[in-house]
């Protein structure tokens, strides 16, 4: 069984966001052709708290995309963005929705981040969507979304990890890239992971 993976497709991510992703509007079509091609589609959704630690606003001092350390874990000083029950946080208004049959949020603990759809950045607490995933007969994983770099990358890892079979959809996704190459290298750890890399035409081919 074939699950598609939509990765944190959310208005704060998209152009104009409050941390918006470069061209990240892009993905919205190859998710939705990529829908119908599947038999089985979950989202994970960024879901912060209004005082998340990820934020640089809930460190006094702090500038945004500056590094500390939260309780313990390397932590990016993100701007305020996908808080719960805000506009920036829903899924994109272009995004169908009619196939996804359920929805992860993640990144609900203030003192915790939580790229991976899978479990927090400290691999303390799992979400669910592993699980639920595996009692579905679920073996492979094809994962999209928004950011290659980081929340994409994150749930692929500990995907492949989980044991399922996993494919990395590369132009179902993109970077924020605060460095020039950091979506580049994603892909080559995805890679060095296992993680097989393979575009939206190879799937919709097969159907
Ligand atoms: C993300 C940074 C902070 C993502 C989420 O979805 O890639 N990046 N929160
Ligand atoms: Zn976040």
């Amino acid at each position: 069984m074939k699950a598609l993976v939509l990765v944190d497709i959310q208005n704060d991510f998209l152009p104009g966001g409050a941390l918006a992703v470069p061209d990240g509007d892009k993905v919205i079509p190859v998710a939705n052709r990529l829908q119908v091609a599947f038999p089985l589609v979950v989202a994970t959704q960024d879901w912060h708290p209004a005082n998340h630690g990820s934020f640089a606003a809930s460190h006094p001092g702090k500038k945004e995309f500056d590094h500390i350390e939260l309780n313990g874990l390397p932590q990016t000083l993100w701007p305020v963005h996908c808080v719960q029950n805000t506009k920036g946080a829903e899924l994109a208004a272009g995004l169908s929705r009619e196939r996804i049959i359920k929805v992860f949020p993640k990144g609900t603990d203030p003192g915790i981040d939580s790229y991976s759809g899978l479990f927090d950045n400290g691999h303390r607490k799992s979400t669910g969507q592993g699980e639920w995933l595996k009692a579905k007969d679920v073996t492979d994983v094809f994962v999209s979304g928004l950011a290659t770099d980081y929340c994409v990358k994150f749930t692929a890892l500990d995907a492949a990890q989980m044991g399922f079979k996993t494919h990395f959809i590369e132009d179902a996704s993109r970077g924020v890239n605060l460095r020039p190459d950091d979506a580049a290298k994603a892909l080559e750890e995805m890679r060095r992971a296992g993680i097989a890399v393979v575009q939206s035409a190879d799937l919709l081919r097969a159907e």
